[in-house]
């Protein structure tokens, strides 16, 4: 078997370059009926203060390291009640869909337990979407969960799942009626590298055979998720999807095996093993843990891609550090540890399309808080993702993360991802400049359409 990974080693990682001189940005064309949004999660943008029952309110308590400089979520950027606020932002800048999640957590603080409020409350962000003809994409886990979900062992548990999906259930009866796109699941695999190999999110441990069969069970859970709400009622007519992060790691000197192997040994658990899974209906990792779920191949109406770079990983020659992230010479990088790389988002539309389901990227964006690279990131995506539309690979619509600059997790306040900045006292949102590429190829693309339904009624 690990023999056998290491021939696998060419295609975990091999790259594609684009001679950007030669490239005409502004020659991007999507389908008529695109959705154009952007994405967010409930604790990233409402905190600890309006989440006190969910996991990463206990784990945030535990101060620096566990987030950077012992920072808090507190109550964010006010998402949960500026919901209005924040609709018409989309609105304005021409917008047609927004992916949110609804927090477990606000629904189900307690066991058996389900907030009215809480659901009335996403019912209320649902119709005001609608009635901005907003398109709801909803997720069920964005890597929150209640406290006595983690107390039970959370994922690690296979009989765990039992509780996942009473709460999918009651979500989706109580709000499918205004929703039709939804998500199981947000990246798995991060959950299992950060919270069961790194120890960087909850629970904070450190084992690779557990973070596998994390994985594993998170992956049966979506599968068990997807078939009991494909038999409610308003089943038939959602999309109901997972979301993968496609994460491909380089390693800088290609075959220098102390680069190489962990790139491969992440490659191949946290990315590749998933693809297969969807594939194949086989799991299976490094570890020899092995599951048939031949249903799993057919458990997804659409392969929800998020996709923002691959990281590549070189020597240091430092005492400090003996093995971090780099980029490659030309490339330029984000404030996370990983670069811009367009040619990337191209490739992995390629290979998600080959799953042979509708795509939808629900995340794609830059950390930029100098906001010198967003507009060409942007620019460059957007072109990737339209030359992968016309090369045949089926997207249906795409979210940029995000919004607004939120909580980044274990980064705290420092990663800024929004197309508008807030300030943390006075919540005040104000647009970013570089963030206007994306208005204007939305408002084009929307214009252009209107200009060719209107040639077409004349
Ligand atoms: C993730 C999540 C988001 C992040 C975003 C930026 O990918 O970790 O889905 O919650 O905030 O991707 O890193």
């Amino acid at each position: 078997m690990f023999w056998r990974s290491i021939l696998l080693l060419p295609t975990l990682v091999s790259a594609s370059n684009w001679n950007w001189e030669q490239i005409d940005l502004e020659r991007v064309d999507f389908p008529e009926t695109f959705l154009w949004g952007t994405a967010s999660s409930e604790y990233q943008i409402s905190g600890a203060e309006k989440l006190p029952n969910c996991q990463w309110a206990e784990w945030e308590k535990k101060g620096d390291p566990a987030i950077k400089g012992g920072q808090t979520s507190g109550s964010a950027i006010e998402g949960w009640d500026r919901y209005k606020e924040d609709i018409a932002l989309l609105k304005e800048m021409g917008l047609n869909s927004y992916r949110f999640s609804v927090d477990w957590s606000a629904i189900e603080p307690e066991e058996g337990y389900f907030d009215k409020e809480a659901i009335e409350h996403y019912l209320d962000v649902c119709k005001e979407l609608k009635k901005n003809n907003i398109e709801p994409m909803i997720t069920l886990h964005h890597f929150t969960h209640p406290i006595w979900f983690e107390e039970k062992g959370a994922f690690e548990k296979r009989e765990n799942i039992d509780y996942f999906v009473r709460f999918a259930k009651f979500v989706f009866t109580e709000l499918s009626n205004d929703v039709s796109l939804w998500c199981t699941m947000n990246e798995p695999t991060v959950i299992a590298l950060m919270g069961y190999i790194l120890g960087e999110f909850p629970p904070g441990k450190r084992g690779i055979f557990l973070a596998a069969e994390v994985l594993n069970n998170m992956l049966f859970a979506h599968v068990a998720v997807y078939k009991e709400l494909k038999q409610m009622k308003n089943g038939d007519a959602s999309q109901i999807g997972i979301v993968h992060s496609y994460l491909k790691f380089e390693p800088y000197s290609g075959w220098n095996p102390i680069e190489a192997m962990p790139c491969l040994f992440f490659t191949k658990n946290l990315h590749q093993t998933v693809m297969d899974f969807f594939k194949t209906g086989e799991f299976s990792s490094m570890f020899f843990q092995r599951e048939s779920v031949p249903e799993a191949k057919e458990s997804f109406d659409f392969f929800g891609l998020n996709y923002y770079s691959r990281p590549v990983i070189g020597m240091k020659f430092s005492l400090k550090e003996f093995l971090g992230p780099t980029c490659f010479p030309g490339e330029v990088m984000t404030d996370m540890p990983y670069p811009s790389y367009a040619e990337g988002f191209y490739d992995a539309l390629i290979d998600c399309g080959t799953l042979g389901k509708p795509v939808y990227v629900t995340e794609n964006g830059i950390a930029d808080e100098k906001d010198d690279r967003r507009e060409l990131f942007i620019k460059k995506y957007l072109y990737a993702l339209s030359r992968a539309i016309s090369d045949g690979v089926d997207v249906r619509g795409y979210f940029y993360w995000s919004l607004i600059d939120n909580f980044e997790w274990a980064e705290g306040w420092s990663m800024k991802f929004g197309l508008y900045e807030c300030d943390l006292e006075s919540k005040e949102r104000v647009l970013r400049d570089g963030s206007k590429a994306y208005i204007e190829a939305v408002n084009r693309h929307n214009q252009s359409h209107e200009l060719l339904e209107g040639l077409i009624s004349c």
